[in-house]
């Protein structure tokens, strides 16, 4: 596809689903609040602070549609399981996630980032099913490998085939923003889902 990834800017950042866009293959970003969503598409991106980063969790409560290149979106969705948020706040989330995955986007591939350092919480492993059950293909996208030694690192990622056994992951991967591990084979792999027609 060839792909020029200095093309790149906020389309939107949708707060109701009207907004939500279509005409573009989409790649989706989801995880755990604090997981590393944004921190990855500015590493992807080759850019400092494109998508918000905080150490407060819970910075996105948007839905973040980046148009790279005229070809494709980058959608950074709103972490879940921040446990300081309001019953009703979550029940908004909810709807709001639900009213994205119902909309009728081209949606080709999600990364569904997981913490390296910490096995998979129920919410992650849910996110996967819905994920599958969406029909979406997806990656588990293991973030932050930079804080564990190799062997650590090695030892998580294999925990993790077992935890995702059930599941039909494309494939597990360890990734780090701090090294750009992993950079390449994200940015093939979103090359090729968004290539040619869906499904292709
Ligand atoms: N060492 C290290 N820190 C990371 C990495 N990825 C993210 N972080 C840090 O983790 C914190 C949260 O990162 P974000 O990218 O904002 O996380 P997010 O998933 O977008 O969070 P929400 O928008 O709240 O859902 C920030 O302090 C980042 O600097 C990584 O690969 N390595
Ligand atoms: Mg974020």
């Amino acid at each position: 596809m060839g792909l020029n990834l200095h093309q790149v800017q906020l389309k939107i950042s949708a707060v109701r689903p009207n907004q939500f866009q279509k005409g573009l293959p989409e790649v989706i970003f989801c995880g755990r609040s604090n997981v590393g969503k944004s921190s990855m598409i500015n590493c992807l991106l080759a850019r400092k602070s494109l998508a918000r980063t905080s150490e407060k969790p819970g910075k996105t409560a948007t839905i973040n549609y980046y148009e790279i290149d005229h070809k494709l979106f980058l959608v950074d969705l709103p972490g879940y399981g921040y446990a300081k948020v309001s019953y009703a706040e979550k029940e908004r989330w909810s709807r709001f996630m639900e009213a994205y995955f119902n909309f009728d986007g081209d949606k080709r591939l999600a990364f569904s980032l997981v913490d390296l350092r910490h096995a998979p919480t129920a919410a992650d492993l849910d996110m996967a099913v819905y994920l599958e059950q969406a029909g979406i293909p997806y990656w588990i996208v293991a973030t932050k490998a930079d804080k564990l030694s190799k062997t650590a690192a090695s030892e998580n990622l294999e925990k993790l085939q077992e935890y995702y056994q059930d599941l039909h992951p494309q494939k597990i991967l360890a990734f780090s923003s701090k090294t750009r591990m992993g950079r390449d084979e994200l940015l093939e792999g979103m090359e090729k889902a968004c290539g040619g027609e869906k499904n292709a």
